[in-house]
C-alpha cells in the first residue's frame, strides 16, 4: 500500500513539474497528504498565513495547508488504514490521511478554514468539530446539521476560528461503530499573538481504547465497557515515543479523551497546571497545583510545567491502563502454591505455564519466554537502563536534559544520574524490624463468601 502510494505522490508531482494541472487541482481540492508512518514527526512549520509556534503530535503528524486568497484550505480522506500500536502489533482501523488517529490540524486565532473532507469508508460518516464555536450548519451531526457524506463523497467545511484553544475533531454518523475504529484528530488554534500562552515546546496526544481479541486485526466496536488496548494516539508502550526537554523549558502537554472512560493522567517528578480546557485558557488565578489531572470522556486538558533533569514516567493512573491485551477473568493466586497443580494441568495441558504464585511482575519477562498468538503484544514490556519496565498501555517517558539543544526532539537515551541519586541495594547487617504476624489468628479469621445472585449488578 506505501509502496502504491508513493508511487500516486511520485506521478502527480511528475505530472506539476511537467506544467500540467493534476485532475485534484483542476477539481479545486487541495491534495490530500498522507502519512505512511506511525513515528512522531517534528514541528510542521506554518507555510503561509500568520506565524505560530507549531506543536509536536506524539506518534502523529499535522496535516499540511495551502492558503487560497486567505482561506486556508485542508483536506481530509475518511479510509481505512492500517495501524502499527507497537512494534509486533497492527491493527485494521478507519482513520484519515492514512493513519488513526488523523493529522492535527493546526490554525491560528481569526483564521478562515476551509475543510474538504473526502470519504473512503465502505459507510457514510461526517465530521463534527468538538468544541468549536462555529454556525449551526458546520457542526457536523449527521441528519441534525447535514446530510451524511455518502461512500465517495466529498463535503466542504468552511468556518472561522473564533479563539484559541485545543479541539478535537471526529465523525457524528455511526459514531459508536466509526470512533470504536479510530476515527479522531486534534485541533489546535495558536493565539493570534506569537508572545501569548508561549511555550518552548508543546506536544498533543490523544486517548482511545480499543478491544482487539488476541492474534486478531480488528476492533469489536460493539465493546461499551471491557477494552484490552489503552492507547496514546492508538499507540501502546513501548510503541509509544518519548516527550523530549532541554532542562528549565516551559512544556505544554494537551491530551484529549475520546475513550469510554477516564483517565487520570499523572507525570512523575513536576507538578504542573491545567492552563487549558476544551472551553478555552484558564484564567491564572483560577489554576492549582497538580500531579495527576483526570481526563473525563470527551474532554481535553492541557498542563504546563517547567522541565527538570531525568527519566519521568508520564501515564495513566488506573494500573490496568498501563498494560496490553490481558484476560480479566483471572482469579488471584498469589500466594497459592502451584507446583503440584501445574504437574496434573500439564498432563491435560502440556504447554500449561503456572502464573502469579508471587503477583504478576514475571509476565514482564515472559514476553520472550511465552507463546503469543499472532499480532499479539506482550501484556506488558519494554526495557529501561536496570531492567523491564513492566507496562504496556497508557505510558510513556518524559525525557529532560540539561543538553538536549532546543527544537531537537531526538531520543537523548537514558538519564545518567548524577552519583549518589539512584536508589541503592542496602548490604549492611539486616535491621531488626516488626512485621505484621503472617497468619491472622484464629479469632480475627474472616469469613467471606461472596454474594451470589446479584452478578448483572
Ligand atoms: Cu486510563
Amino acid at each position: 500500500m506505501n509502496s502504491r502510494r508513493d508511487f500516486l505522490r511520485g506521478a502527480g508531482a511528475a505530472i506539476l513539474s511537467a506544467g500540467l494541472v493534476s485532475r485534484v487541482q483542476a477539481a479545486g481540492i487541495p491534495e490530500a497528504k498522507i502519512q505512511d508512518k506511525p513515528g512522531t514527526e517534528g514541528p510542521l512549520v506554518p507555510q503561509g498565513g500568520p506565524a505560530y509556534n507549531p506543536v509536536v503530535t506524539l506518534n502523529g503528524w499535522t496535516l499540511p495547508y495551502r492558503m487560497k486568497n486567505g482561506v486556508k484550505e485542508f483536506h481530509l480522506v475518511a479510509e481505512p488504514v492500517v495501524r502499527e500500536f507497537a512494534p509486533g502489533m497492527v491493527a485494521h482501523m478507519w482513520g484519515y490521511n492514512g493513519q488513526s488517529p488523523g493529522p492535527t490540524i493546526e490554525c491560528v486565532e481569526g483564521d478562515r478554514i476551509r475543510v474538504f473532507v473526502t470519504n473512503k469508508l465502505p459507510e457514510h460518516t461526517t465530521i463534527h468539530w468538538h468544541g468549536i464555536l462555529l454556525p449551526s450548519g458546520m457542526d457536523g451531526v449527521g441528519g441534525l446539521n447535514q446530510p451524511q457524506i455518502k461512500t465517495g463523497q466529498t463535503f466542504v467545511y468552511e468556518f472561522t476560528m473564533k479563539k484559541s484553544g485545543t479541539f478535537m475533531y471526529h465523525p457524528h454518523a455511526d459514531e459508536m461503530v466509526q470512533m470504536a475504529m479510530g476515527m479522531m484528530g486534534f485541533i489546535v488554534v495558536h493565539p493570534k499573538n506569537l508572545n501569548s500562552m508561549r511555550v518552548d515546546r508543546d506536544y498533543v496526544f490523544l486517548l482511545s481504547a480499543y478491544d482487539i481479541d488476541p492474534g486478531s486485526y480488528t476492533p469489536r466496536t460493539s465493546e461499551m465497557t471491557d477494552f484490552n488496548l489503552w492507547t496514546f494516539n492508538s499507540r501502546v508502550f513501548p510503541g509509544i515515543d518519548p516527550m523530549v526537554a532541554r532542562t528549565g523549558e516551559k512544556v505544554r502537554v494537551r491530551v484529549g479523551n475520546l475513550t469510554m472512560t477516564n483517565h487520570p493522567i499523572h507525570l512523575h517528578g513536576h507538578d504542573f497546571e491545567v492552563t487549558c480546557t476544551d472551553g478555552g485558557w484558564v484564567p491564572k488565578t483560577a489554576r492549582w497545583p497538580e500531579v495527576t489531572t483526570d481526563v473525563a470522556v470527551g474532554q481535553m486538558r492541557a498542563v504546563e510545567f517547567t522541565a527538570v533533569a531525568g527519566d519521568w514516567a508520564l501515564h495513566c493512573h488506573k494500573s490496568h491502563h498501563t498494560m496490553n491485551a490481558m484476560g480479566h477473568q483471572t482469579p488471584n493466586l498469589i500466594g497459592v502454591p502451584q507446583k503440584d497443580i501445574a504437574a496434573k494441568v500439564r498432563k491435560l495441558v502440556p504447554e500449561y505455564m503456572p502464573m502469579g504464585e508471587k503477583g504478576m511482575a514475571d509476565m514482564s519477562e515472559m514476553g520472550e519466554a511465552m507463546p503469543l498468538p499472532d499480532n499479539t503484544l506482550p501484556m506488558m514490556t519494554g526495557q529501561g537502563p536496570f531492567g523491564p519496565v513492566e507496562m504496556g498501555g497508557m505510558f510513556t517517558i518524559l525525557k529532560v536534559r540539561d543538553q538536549q539543544k532546543r527544537g531537537d526532539y531526538t531520543d537523548p537515551g537514558w538519564f545518567d544520574n548524577p552519583p549518589g541519586t539512584v536508589a541503592w541495594l542496602y548490604e549492611g547487617e539486616e535491621p531488626n524490624t516488626n512485621r505484621a504476624p503472617a497468619t491472622p489468628t484464629s479469632s480475627n479469621d474472616l469469613k467471606v463468601r461472596k454474594p451470589t445472585g446479584h452478578e448483572g449488578h
